[in-house]
């Protein structure tokens, strides 16, 4: 007995041992050697964009990971990411942050992880019934605009006299639509109101529409309102060096757009089976529209959508994790 009583401390430590690795191993179920430490997930201020926040901080979660959101400023966060603050941003709009992403990709520390397979567009345009309503005949034709007939239908008590434009909040793309109605020549007959919110943009709909006035917001496809009677105006067409923070004369609407992810450089380090999992992730006009609307019109909170969202469409998500 004196002899054998190390021997059987001995066994009890490694069965208590294989227990406690199976369990664990069991619950935290990771495949890849991917570190304990959080995927930081950005979250700004547009639906989609949230939604898909958790979404992907889900799917993380479902691989084993730990992850944690942080709310950052659109812009700036492309250099949050060069520098290791956040991880990941899985919602890259060329026209309002290709520019930004571009600066930290060139300066080095951030990695162009690849394109969704959904395109974007982000201009101003109107919900159809302002043309059903015969408020602007001419549009989707920007030269329709240059029609005071066309302005004075648009004006609200805030835009002195001028035709309004709700552009939204300027963090997206700062002075990119004023430039815009000042170079094309249509600053004496509108005026660009910034929104404070993207909910401000919903609102205006529903408010001309009650007051019997047109309306002009900006808005961006993929979101809510794909297939629900809204029309983007037709600028000229956008070319490379066109706008003026690119040395041009700034005539030009929006491009037809990538939808970007980006990553930090080290988490295919930190993170291999998350990262390889996110190169995968690919969402379409529809999943993204999905995602919105079940929060603008379904009024769901962005983690209760998120939820729905994935337990509605496993057989598109589980593929990224294999
Ligand atoms: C970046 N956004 C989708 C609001 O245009």
């Amino acid at each position: 007995m004196k002899n054998k009583l190390p021997l059987l401390i001995g066994a009890i430590i490694v069965i208590a041992g294989l227990v406690f690795f199976m369990g664990g191993g069991d619950k935290t179920a990771k495949k890849s050697g991917d570190s304990s430490a959080p995927i930081v997930i950005p979250t700004h201020n547009w639906s989609s964009q949230i939604v898909m926040a958790y979404v992907i901080g889900g799917i993380f979660e479902s691989m084993g990971n730990n992850v944690s959101y942080v709310n950052a400023d659109s812009q700036a966060v492309y250099e949050s990411i060069r520098i290791g603050d956040v991880t990941i941003s899985h919602e890259v709009w060329e026209s309002a942050f290709g520019k930004s992403f571009t600066t930290a990709l060139d300066k080095g520390g951030l990695l162009d992880w690849g394109d969704h397979e959904a395109r974007t567009l982000e201009d101003m345009g109107y919900p159809n019934w302002v043309v059903d309503k015969g408020l602007c005949p001419g549009l989707p034709d920007w030269t329709a605009l240059k029609n005071p007939d066309c302005a004075k239908n648009f004006v609200t008590p805030d835009s002195g006299g001028k035709g309004r434009m709700l552009e939204g909040p300027q963090t997206w793309h700062g002075d990119l639509i004023p430039q815009r109605v000042d170079a094309l020549g249509l600053g004496d007959l509108w005026m660009v109101k910034f929104a404070g919110s993207a909910d401000a943009l919903w609102a205006e709909l529903v408010a001309a529409e009650k007051e019997g006035r047109g309306t002009i917001i900006f808005n961006w496809t993929p979101n809510f309102t794909d297939g629900a009677g809204f029309t983007f105006i037709d600028f000229p067409p956008y070319t490379a060096g066109c706008r003026p923070e690119d040395g041009g004369d700034g005539k030009c609407g929006s491009p037809d757009g990538y939808l970007k992810k980006a990553v930090h450089e080290d988490f295919p380090k930190t993170h291999p089976g998350a990262a390889a999992a996110f190169k995968k992730m690919s969402f379409t006009t529809s999943h993204i529209g999905a995602m919105a609307a079940l929060v603008d019109v379904d009024k769901m909170t962005h983690e209760d959508a998120a939820k729905k969202w994935l337990a509605d469409n496993e057989s598109v998500w589980k593929p990224f994790t294999k």
